[in-house]
């Protein structure tokens, strides 16, 4: 058996993960909205991965026979101007999850619950690579700049962006 508190940081988890989903979908729509099919593609592709980071605690918290308790999502911002901009805001926002995901590491070590210390390492890892992403991306316009010629070619490399499911297995 789980843990309460640490089963309450995971649920919270469960809903920063679903948030991320939205916020990723929100910022799809705008960049289909303003025709950059491949931008759209790209943050979709990452809305998917957020569901399962969030499916990834769901079956977690079940297997530690604890209790899962889904809370209400927020409504995502909306306030995206152009690429730039809206890729700063994913950076921001990706640095608050690994801030919270550190919060979850401290607790579970804090809690001596060893399991959920290793099954966190994961999304560790995941924010660090999820933070380079988006960081080549703010970089790539920034360097090459955001005239529609350019934006075009790298509008072109996000589309390219494949899908890949997350396995956890402990
Ligand atoms: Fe779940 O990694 Fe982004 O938020």
């Amino acid at each position: 058996m789980i843990n309460k508190k640490v089963e309450d940081i995971l649920n919270a988890q469960i809903n920063k993960e679903f948030y991320s989903a939205y916020l990723y979908l929100a910022m799809s729509a705008y960049f289909d909205e303003i025709g950059l099919k491949g931008f759209s593609h790209w943050t979709k592709v990452q809305a998917k991965e957020e569901v399962e980071h969030g499916m990834m605690l769901f079956d977690y918290i079940i297997e530690r026979d604890g209790n899962v308790d889904l809370r209400q999502i927020e409504s995502p911002a909306k306030n995206f101007t152009d690429p730039i901009q809206t890729f700063e805001l994913i950076l921001t926002h990706e640095k608050t999850v690994t801030d919270s995901i550190r919060g979850v590491a401290e607790l579970s070590e804090g809690e001596c619950d060893i399991a959920t210390r290793h099954f966190i390492n994961w999304y560790v890892s995941e924010q660090v690579e999820e933070e380079a992403n988006v960081s080549d991306v703010i970089k790539n316009l920034k360097m090459f700049g955001t005239e529609n010629s350019i934006l075009y070619h790298i509008d072109k490399e996000l589309g390219k962006r494949e899908y890949k499911p997350h396995i956890y297995k402990a």
